[in-house]
């Protein structure tokens, strides 16, 4: 096999038929029933225990005027929401009613990484299940989470095909009086695509290789759903991209958000902010408040280019490439996401919290390393391209260690995205969450705990690394998961 390099590869797409790498199965023989999406499923934890069954199936779902067959946990999109305290133990008996094999990642929390807690190298066979147990540290950060597969090759089809749901700690960030009077809403942000027979098209060489998006964007399930706030109130979104490779670039007609929380938590006070970007993967929490007229708000997402060359070549050459399926134009247009109406009113308007939870400065890292993001292109056997993502040259090896670390040490880790006219990529490490020490060079201006970070083309952003608690091997990867699949991926191993 010869390889080349994107630019080459795009010169000579536009003339040759291209046939698709990978052809997905959807596991949609089997449905078993028709089931509304579902918003208000909840599982909470009491006297310190979360115990709950789980159970990956196929399921009728409706998106807006469609019904999709897609893939459910308990036969909903989202998955039943999983609530828990710091401290608590959480146990999941988990089934596996796919046709094919997965498992659960539990994105963003700091518990183990191996036996049977946040440990992806299991692998649970169709009609097999697994407990899934684990408890987290009393100081575990409160925050919005997320659970997922994250089974390597098959994550962005499972993921795509609906699975996923929101874990929410809750802490110390939901007793500050101002947050607990605001109104709590969740926006799991999914996009889908369905042809006319109601299934999950498969995807082409393109749309593996940009990572694949739907045209049906979907909140908690809902298309454009409607939230309401009362006039001097304060709602508060906790907002998961749960999206297989689509980013969000929010904005609410109106309204500024005020940025309380990122992945990993609380920040130190709120931000003031006009739109709010989520790479997939990524979780951030904001304030509104209710300050204009009544009225109906549109919260939006607005065009956004992730580079690669693809936003300039617009619909024209994905069209004139004849893919498969039918993913979705890139847009020039905003999307509608969602809906805000007032109702009601307060007589004495809420305030934002002035401060929130002071977040640590790390200390300088013992070690620093660098991981080059890149990809590459070539022709196999047959003349049928083939693609490869990259860190540092390589693609995943379930059988190589990338990063040997020791426990209790701190690292940076310099990510470079070295394609200069590349893609952008979503970086996430699992078990230990990070902060952003700068990007290109420049300070990140507010101190934030993350695991899920945008690199852009030509980009190199430091970030500081503790890694604590924890032994043994997990994974760092791209969260446009189609890369992932596609080798984006390396291997940590904390070491005692
Ligand atoms: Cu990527």
């Amino acid at each position: 096999m010869y390889l080349i390099n994107r630019r080459q590869f795009l010169f000579l797409s536009t003339g040759t038929a291209i046939a698709a790498l990978t052809q997905c199965s959807h596991n949609t023989n089997s449905v078993s029933s028709i089931q509304p999406a579902n918003l208000t499923a909840l599982t909470t934890s009491s006297n310190g225990l979360l115990e709950t069954a789980l159970e990956a199936r196929p399921g009728l779902i409706r998106l807006g005027q469609q019904q999709g067959n897609l893939l459910t946990y308990n036969g909903q999109i989202p998955g039943p929401r999983l609530e828990a305290k710091p401290g608590d133990t959480v146990k999941i008996h988990f089934t596996n009613k796919l046709s094919q094999a997965t498992n659960l990642h539990y994105h963003g929390l700091h518990i183990p990484q191996t036996g049977n807690a946040d440990n992806i190298f299991l692998s649970v066979p169709p009609g097999e299940t697994q407990t899934y147990e684990f408890t987290l540290p009393k100081n575990h950060p409160s925050g919005t989470f997320y659970y997922h597969p994250h089974l390597h090759e098959l994550v962005a089809e499972q993921v795509f095909g609906g699975l996923g749901g929101i874990f929410i700690v809750r802490g110390e960030l939901d007793d500050i009086p101002e947050i607990r009077a605001a109104r709590e809403e969740f926006l799991f942000l999914k996009d889908f695509a369905l042809d006319a027979n109601g299934q999950i098209p498969a995807p082409g060489h393109m749309e593996l290789m940009r990572g694949r998006e739907g045209a049906i964007l979907t909140v908690n399930g809902q298309v454009n759903p409607t939230f309401t706030i009362p006039s001097g109130g304060l709602l508060r979104f906790r907002i998961v991209n749960a999206s297989t490779s689509r980013f969000y670039r929010l904005s609410l007609e109106d309204h500024p958000f005020y940025l309380i929380a990122t992945d990993g938590g609380s920040i130190a006070k709120p931000v003031e902010l006009r739109e709010l970007l989520l790479s997939p993967g990524e979780r951030a929490e904001v304030l509104v408040q209710g300050k204009r007229p009544p009225g109906r708000y549109r919260l939006l997402s607005l065009p956004y280019d992730r580079g690669g060359g693809m936003g300039m070549m617009g619909g024209g050459m994905m069209g004139g490439m004849g893919m498969m399926g039918s993913s979705a134009p890139i847009s020039n247009q905003p999307d509608l996401i969602a809906t805000l109406t007032y109702k009601d009113a307060i007589a004495t308007p809420l305030p934002l919290p002035e401060k929130l939870i002071p977040v640590e400065t790390l200390p300088q890292p013992s070690k620093t390393r660098r991981i080059e993001l890149s990809m590459l292109m070539g022709m196999g056997n047959g003349m049928v391209m083939q693609m490869a993502f990259l860190f540092n040259n390589k693609t995943f090896d379930m059988n190589r260690v990338d990063a040997t670390v020791k426990l209790g040490t701190i690292e940076d880790w310099e990510l470079v995205n070295v394609d200069p006219d590349g893609m952008e990529h979503s970086f996430h490490l699992h078990t230990n969450p990070f902060q952003v020490i700068s990007r290109n060079g420049k300070p990140d201006p507010y101190q934030a705990w993350e695991d899920t970070l945008r690199i852009r083309a030509n980009e190199t952003v430091q970030i500081r690394i503790p890694f604590r608690d924890f032994t043994g091997k997990t994974v760092y990867h791209c969260h446009v998961l189609d890369h992932e699949d596609l080798g984006m991926m390396g291997i940590v191993a904390v070491e005692a």
